[in-house]
């Protein structure tokens, strides 16, 4: 996770009506001193918003911030499960989110209901929430998990059996790492890593025979399978850093690549076509800027949501990333 104070400019969000991008984003750093905010970025934001987040990183990283926050107000860039567990880790402080609109279609896939029927077909196993889960479902799971620590949490559960929703390439990915469990797993995606081939990441090689690639266990197993490091998006970042290697196909969403040139200057990536989630994509300056001022939209979780997250969420901080 890094502390990114720079604003910087990007071709992606034109200078706003309004004012140029750098003058919004100033404003952007006002506002947090006026509004006592603390902004908080996932890796899949748009560059301009990472580079005024006071912390940017994956689900996980972004979590354990959320445990230490000194603010009353946060405003959480990232897609609606992100700013529910910031509410969820913070019941007591104003949680805003530049767009209510801006959800996970993979979060979405599975719902409370089906879950409790796996659970009757299969009572012995241990429900595991994938982060990128409904508040509802996390406070059905006996544990929520991130890709840097799903590995540990499941090992360190008693239960042989698990259930884990909602997305089936990371099930399977965690099947093939914990040969000891039965993972029943839900047939969930995230469309943008679903939808990456071997052969575009063939195509990347043939250019750029000297790269490595680098992928996250959302993407299916025969793209998993070309990669010679699988993790979380900070895994991912973290990786390429320490790397002795200067090029990098980079199988997850795009704008991850903005945060690596931040953390490995002179490196190079190439990312696979299309790797745009065009629902983080719903959160722009523009809307940020107007969240800071106007303190609105607000997530609201219910007390007995809220609770029963918190439960499954808390346990899943007791397992540091394990990448
Ligand atoms: O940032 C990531 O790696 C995502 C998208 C999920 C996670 O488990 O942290």
């Amino acid at each position: 996770m890094l502390k990114l104070a720079q604003p910087s400019a990007s071709a992606e969000e034109p200078a706003a009506e309004g004012g140029s991008l750098r003058s919004i984003q100033e404003r952007i750093q006002e506002l947090k001193r006026e509004n006592d905010i603390l902004l908080m970025a996932h890796n899949y934001q748009y560059p301009e918003i990472q580079a005024v987040a006071d912390i940017r990183g994956d689900t996980l990283e972004l979590c354990f911030a959320g445990t230490k926050v000194a603010q009353p107000n946060i405003v959480f860039c990232g897609v609606d499960f992100m700013a529910e567990m910031a509410k969820v880790l913070n019941p007591g402080k104003h949680v805003f989110i530049p767009d209510d609109k801006a959800y996970c279609p993979l979060a979405g896939m599975a719902d409370v209901e089906g879950v409790q029927l796996m659970k009757e077909h299969h009572p012995e196993a241990a429900v595991v929430a994938y982060v990128n889960s409904s508040s509802a479902v996390k406070a059905i799971a006996d544990v929520v998990c991130a890709s840097a620590n799903a590995v540990a949490v499941c090992r360190s559960l008693p239960q042989e059996e698990i259930i884990f929703a909602p997305d089936q390439n990371f099930g399977q990915y965690l099947q093939e790492k914990l040969p000891e469990k039965k993972v029943h797993i839900w047939a969930g995606y995230c469309h943008v890593h679903q939808n990456m081939t071997p052969a575009q990441v063939q195509e990347l090689q043939a250019a750029h025979p000297a790269a490595e690639v680098v992928v996250h266990p959302e993407c299916p197993p025969d793209v998993i399978a070309t990669a010679a490091y699988v993790g979380s998006t900070g895994g991912m970042l973290k990786h390429v850093r320490d790397s002795p290697k200067r090029e990098f196909i980079i199988g997850s969403e795009r704008e991850l690549t903005y945060a690596m040139k931040v953390a490995s200057p002179g490196k190079i990536f190439y990312t696979l076509p299309r790797a745009v989630c065009p629902t983080h994509k719903k959160i722009t300056v523009r809307k940020l800027l107007h969240t800071m001022e106007a303190l609105e939209p607000e997530v609201q979780l219910s007390d007995e949501v809220i609770q029963g997250a918190q439960r499954s969420v808390r346990k899943m901080l007791e397992f540091a990333p394990r990448e």
